[in-house]
């Protein structure tokens, strides 16, 4: 198939999910999807990631300090500055997925995440929840981890805590570097601290996939999970986190979430962030993906 074509970009699942991987998500909190993008999707968002690593956004991080080897990269929003970002998390099979995953009639797009690991690079992303550093609430909200290169467990494989998103537990956000500008709005969420991880993993089943390209990994936004550095010469580690929102996810006014970040804020479209407590997160902003508009 010709990789340039519509049907190689298809937003079409192209198998169905089945009753196990939904049951495998709902109960451990993270689960693999195989073989949902098609080689072309996965072609063409290696070139649209490429582009933003050399064109870097206003409100990105190098989490990886310069005198070090390596390049831990991050951004948000990139879909309202790429129209391939944008077509990923929208006219893909994406959302459909995020649907039949989470149970829900309609899916809105709460944000994506580029997380990119380069060989070589020794910086963690440290335990954490996505939850305590969201404006949300509701249980209808699911991330879509979607890489771009082979993923090997030394390469930066993410892990996550079996059964954590049903601990009844939010832990306080943590910053993913030194210096990032987020620190001194999550000091105010008000969570409790989390405990040292070895205490916290201890005696825990840890869930962890290698994946192929087309592979994705979906995640409760309670579950517990980290990665280790890239400590590959030979794989790059580029990956997407896409947020979507489900029936019951709503706008939760608490304090000391990412959204508070003035760079973050400011990729926004003016009075696009005007929710109150409890509205539905659905506007230009946060289109709804599903039903297709
Ligand atoms: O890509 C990583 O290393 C971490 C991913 C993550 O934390 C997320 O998708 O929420």
């Amino acid at each position: 198939m010709d990789a340039g074509s519509s049907a190689a970009y298809s937003r079409v699942l192209p198998r169905a999910i089945s009753t196990r991987e939904i049951a495998e998500y709902r109960e451990g909190g993270a689960a693999v999807i195989r073989g949902v993008l098609s080689l072309a999707w996965v072609e063409r968002m290696g070139h649209a990631v490429d582009r933003i690593l050399t064109n870097p956004g206003s409100a990105s991080i190098e989490y990886t300090p310069k005198q070090n080897k390596g390049r831990y990269y991050g951004d948000f929003f990139v879909w309202l500055r790429d129209p391939d970002f944008k077509a990923l998390m929208m006219d893909s099979p994406l959302p459909e997925l995020a649907a039949q995953l989470m149970g829900t009639s309609r899916v809105s797009f709460f944000y994506d995440q580029l997380l990119v690991k380069e060989p070589g690079t020794a910086e963690p992303t440290p335990l954490h929840q996505d939850l305590p550093y969201w404006p949300v609430k509701g249980e209808h909200v699911m991330s879509v981890w979607v890489p771009f290169d082979p993923v090997r467990f030394d390469s930066g494989a993410v892990q996550y805590v079996h059964g954590s998103h049903r601990w009844g537990k939010l832990y306080a956000p943590k910053t993913f570097g030194q210096n990032t500008g987020f620190g001194s709005m999550y000091a105010k969420s008000g969570f409790e601290e989390m405990p040292p991880e070895a205490t916290l993993l201890n005696g825990q089943r840890i869930l962890k996939w290698e994946t192929e390209p087309g592979d994705v990994i979906v995640h409760h936004p309670r579950t517990l999970h980290f990665s280790e550095g890239n400590a590959r010469n030979d794989l790059r580690r580029r990956a997407l986190a896409l947020r979507y929102l489900g029936d019951d996810a709503c706008f939760d006014a608490r304090p000391g979430t990412f959204m508070e970040n003035p760079k973050v804020r400011a990729l926004l479209p003016e009075g696009s962030f005007n929710f109150k407590d409890g509205d539905a997160m659905i506007n230009a902003a946060f289109p709804q993906v599903w039903p297709r508009p």
